[in-house]
């Protein structure tokens, strides 16, 4: 194929793997459904992201710049289109975000011009991920993100060692973004921070995950949350925990909060991943609990096991056996559209309604912590079937 040829060859190829109908996996579990495509992949990447079209300097059109994954996208519904501001993942290995927008939040998803630039502070991260959008009250956008860093203690020769911190970024459009400070806290690490939408007590409330190392949660304990004066010099002080790990449980490991909550009448939404360990590595699922309205720190219904979990080719990635999220949107319907990447790949969408999820979450019976009360949860529901 000469140069021209290849070019018609790739656009083909471009539009074949890019433009479909996604359509929902029926009948589903009643709580949300699945859908039979993913919404954004590393092949939705524009092809002027990875190849020199220049046939003076590229004559073969060979890719230059090729691009792993498309993962974890933060998630915003504005002015009626859905927003993702996704993990692109270099061949290099080195994250960056990027926005693709759609019509309908199912399908048709396509990046913007150009990636984001996230203006970089003092201490310039090494790699940037999994950002949260978040529309405070106070009328930003602003989006917390993973910024990592190599570990200045790592002994020599230890190339892998790295710190996590919280990066924090605001903007209005989706384009230009506005560095502020890192959000300082008492944890040697810190993933998976997300800002709570409104003031709490005229403060700037944080969900947080601390943890002592770059993979292990370690004495963190789970979910906490802290509260700051300011975003621009965000720090906190303490740090409350409000959804701990635990034994013999889909979050024994660690867990960590995903997209912001999502405000109901009965309390706020929260959708959360829990690891546990396995002979074959972590996996990572999702789960769900809500919290009281007037205290986000209270629990307040916590449904058993997991909400979603890796299915499959879900299950094989370069990560396999997780399932992640950290964007969720809502629409004027009430309709709840919820974005998770599948082994650190590829990003899918869940579809439901506020209604369903409330329900789900305060109906579904809590995890009852032994087998022996399981089972007995269980025939009760047997019982209950078979008189009617
Ligand atoms: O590889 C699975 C996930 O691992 C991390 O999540 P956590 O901080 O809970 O361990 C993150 O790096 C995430 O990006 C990744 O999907």
């Amino acid at each position: 194929m000469n140069f021209s040829q290849r070019l018609e060859a790739l656009k083909k190829e471009f539009i074949h793997n890019t433009v479909y109908n996604n359509r929902p996996i029926l009948p589903g579990n009643g709580i949300f459904e699945r859908y039979e495509k993913p919404v954004l992949t590393a092949e939705h990447i524009p092809l002027n992201w990875r190849y020199d079209l220049n046939e003076k300097t590229n004559p073969y059109l060979m890719e230059r710049l090729g691009v792993n994954a498309v993962l974890n996208p933060g998630a915003i519904y504005l002015n009626h289109k859905y927003y993702l501001v996704a993990r692109v993942e270099g061949n290099d290995r080195k994250s960056f975000f990027a926005v693709a927008e759609s019509d309908n939040g199912i399908d048709g998803f396509k990046f913007h011009e150009k990636p984001c630039v996230i203006p970089v502070g003092d201490d310039p991260e090494t790699n940037v991920y999994d950002m949260r959008l978040v529309k405070h009250e106070d009328g930003f956008i602003y989006g917390l993100f993973c910024a990592e860093r190599k570990d200045p203690a790592a002994k020599k020769g230890d190339e892998s060692s790295a710190v996590a911190q919280c990066g924090i970024v605001r903007t209005r459009d989706l384009k230009t973004w506005e560095r502020l400070d890192d959000l300082k806290t008492n944890a040697a690490q810190q993933r998976n921070v997300v800002l709570h939408p409104e003031f709490i007590n005229g403060k700037y409330a944080f969900y947080t995950r601390p943890q002592d190392s770059f993979i292990e949660a370690g004495s963190g304990g789970g979910i906490g949350m802290g509260f700051a004066d300011s975003m621009e010099h965000a720090v906190l002080e303490q740090e409350f925990l409000i959804d701990p790990k635990l034994y013999h449980t889909i979050k024994e490991s660690k867990n960590g909060m995903g997209p912001a909550p999502i405000k109901t009448d009965k309390g706020w939404l929260n959708i959360a991943h829990g690891v546990r360990n396995t002979a074959a590595g972590l996996r990572y699922v999702l789960y769900c609990f809500m919290t009281a309205l007037d205290d986000p720190r209270k629990v307040i219904a916590s449904p058993s096991g997991y909400f979603l979990a890796p299915q499959g080719e879900e299950r094989i990635g370069d990560v396999s056996n997780v399932v992640f999220s950290n964007g969720a949107v809502v629409n004027e319907n009430n309709e709840v559209f919820i974005y998770y990447a599948s082994s650190d790949t590829r990003c899918h969408v869940l579809t439901s309604s506020i209604d369903r999820l409330v329900d789900y979450v305060l109906n579904t019976p809590s995890d009852p912590l032994f087998s022996s009360a399981c089972v007995k949860q269980r025939i009760e529901l047997i019982n209950r079937n078979l008189e009617l």
